[in-house]
């Protein structure tokens, strides 16, 4: 067995206490009566080493290597049942192998997830063990469950994302994985407000960016364009608000059971949302829907240009906050994690003084709500309570408001436009995107270190990074997909790995091609990349 981390030979493990104790407590599967012949490993299959993000420590066994049959089975006691289920979910179209998921133990050698007893919920750790007699893939909780199975997807060959069944060898190559993620918040945006996009389309980007590991998706639920959510006492939100987008198409919004299926299937990937209404400013879609809310009583027209911080719900009105508890009591309700985006970017028709006055009425509603506020980097002006996240967006390496609300204890969230943006062109002269923060090419959402971008906001204050996919320029599902994937990868091996290196990164990025196919996903080529 040769220990390899991150690619590195003998690289002491990067972190990963609880990995270890995970392999001094993790049962091994029962033995079978006689032990399977080692079995070779197709060409095509990928190695240990070749998963993104890239794990921290990896002990390939060659002699190790096990077969997926028609007889494996998964068993997923209780607690694992969810992680067990999405991985019967992923490989059954392809392998055509009934991969039924059993409570009990397996005693003939299958895949056998096990949820170690009074562990941290919050512990995303691993250890995944590929032996010929069989598969333990053990975690401390469900969502290192999660990342365990994410793994394993992405350990057999491309075929298995085909959606339909291939007569072949489904090996898995054998070692041990032991793994856990640098930061516990690796998130994806997606802008739904200036474009509207189905719930299958958001269900099939949940999808996507959870292989990778992405744990949140944020979705951008209300902008000047659009109100994308059904709010029980306020219907012209999605009778007026919600019937338009960027360029006067006829937009759309989520019933509350439409956004509750997409709570529930992100849950089914290990993906937790982040529901943000955007406010004061970015409000121009409520503004339209009612004329009660704008100062003068009046109601402006809708707003399908691209224009931002012209818009403010009336600071000094008292059904503004009628209005701004409704929406929040109501989306907190609907929403089982522990985040809500109140937005607070670009309100430039709102002065710093009402500014306050209006997060003063509001921040303290979401916390009585029971979920931790997030708002974009200019609410740090703000009083932000002590459960508050700033996520920090603009390309300047220096925010004083972001800076004392990080030296008082508050959490930031990374998404420097010149590195996650997603709206952002690729390189110059590509077509499509957006250009004020800069080309963002694949290296360049790779190569930069979150706890070192922004002056006094280090290792203790970041929560973990997210990568917003803005949709002024964005109209159609292969728009999305070419825009947000390879960079996805990159930005989801910022947050995960803890050491990490361009060279080998494009190497695995590269072997992501075929399986990014097989998925049907449009991705670009970026050029720095050996496809
Ligand atoms: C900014 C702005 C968004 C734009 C985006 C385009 C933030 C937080 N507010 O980011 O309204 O869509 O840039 O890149």
């Amino acid at each position: 067995m040769s220990l390899v981390v991150n690619g590195c030979t003998d690289d002491p493990p990067t972190q990963g206490t609880a990995s270890v104790s995970a392999q001094a407590t993790s049962p091994r599967p029962a033995t079978p009566t006689t032990t399977p012949e080692p079995v070779r490993l197709p060409d095509d299959a990928p190695t240990l080493s070749d998963v993104i993000p890239a794990p921290a420590s990896v002990r390939a066994a060659e002699k190790d290597n096990f077969a997926l049959t028609k007889q494996t089975v998964i068993s997923a006691p209780d607690d694992a049942k969810a992680a067990g289920d999405y991985l019967a979910d992923v490989l059954r179209p392809a392998t055509g192998f009934p991969l039924r998921v059993v409570p009990g133990e397996d005693d003939a050698g299958g895949i056998r997830l096990v949820l170690r007893e009074g562990g941290d919920p919050r512990d995303e750790s691993y250890r995944l063990e590929i032996a010929r007699d069989g598969v333990t893939l053990s975690a401390a909780s469900k969502d290192g469950l999660f990342a365990g199975a994410h793994t394993l997807r992405q350990l057999l060959p491309a075929d298995v994302e085909r959606g339909k069944t291939v007569d072949r060898e489904w090996v898995l190559a054998g070692g041990v994985i032991e793994d856990e993620p640098r930061f516990g918040y690796r998130g994806a945006m997606l802008d739904v407000a200036r474009h509207f996009f189905g719930v299958d389309v958001v269900k099939r980007y949940i999808d996507r960016v959870a292989q990778y590991k992405i744990n949140y998706l944020h979705l951008h639920l209300a902008d000047d364009q659009g109100w994308r959510i059904e709010i029980d006492g306020w219907p012209k939100l999605t009778e007026v608000g919600a019937r338009n987008e960027v360029g006067g198409g006829k937009g759309g919004f989520y019933t509350k059971q439409q956004y509750r299926e997409i709570v529930a299937y992100a849950a089914s990937r290990g993906v937790t949302i982040v529901p943000e209404i955007d406010m004061p400013g970015h409000t121009n879609a409520a503004l339209t829907s009612y004329a009660k809310l704008n100062c003068d009583g009046n109601a402006p027209p809708p707003y399908t240009d691209t224009k931002v911080g012209f818009s403010s719900l009336c600071i000094d009105k008292k059904v503004t906050y009628e209005f701004a508890r409704d929406v929040i009591t109501q989306i907190a309700e609907m929403t089982p994690g522990p985040y809500l985006h109140i937005g607070g970017d670009e309100a430039n028709s709102t002065t710093d003084a009402d500014y306050r006055k209006f997060f003063d009425k509001v921040l303290p509603m979401i916390v009585k709500a029971g979920k931790r506020p997030i708002g974009w980097h200019e609410y740090a002006k703000a009083d932000v309570p002590r459960s508050g996240v700033v996520q920090y967006w603009r390309i300047e390496t220096e925010d004083a408001p972001t800076r004392r609300q990080a030296n008082s204890g508050r959490r930031v969230l990374m998404s420097p436009a010149h590195r996650t943006y997603l709206d952002m062109k690729y390189e110059e002269s590509n077509p499509w995107g957006n250009s004020w923060a800069g080309p963002v090419d694949v290296r360049k959402a790779y190569e930069w270190e979150p706890t070192n971008e922004l002056a006094g906001v280090g290792a203790g204050a970041v929560l973990g990074v997210e990568a917003p996919l803005w949709t002024e320029l964005v109209t159609t599902e292969d728009e999305i997909e070419r825009m947000a994937f390879p960079r996805m990868q990159a930005i989801a091996e910022v947050g995960w790995s803890k050491r990490t290196k361009w060279d080998d990164f494009r190497e695995r990025l590269a072997g992501q091609a075929e399986r990014m196919t097989a998925q049907g996903i449009a991705f670009h080529r970026d050029t720095g990349v050996p496809w």
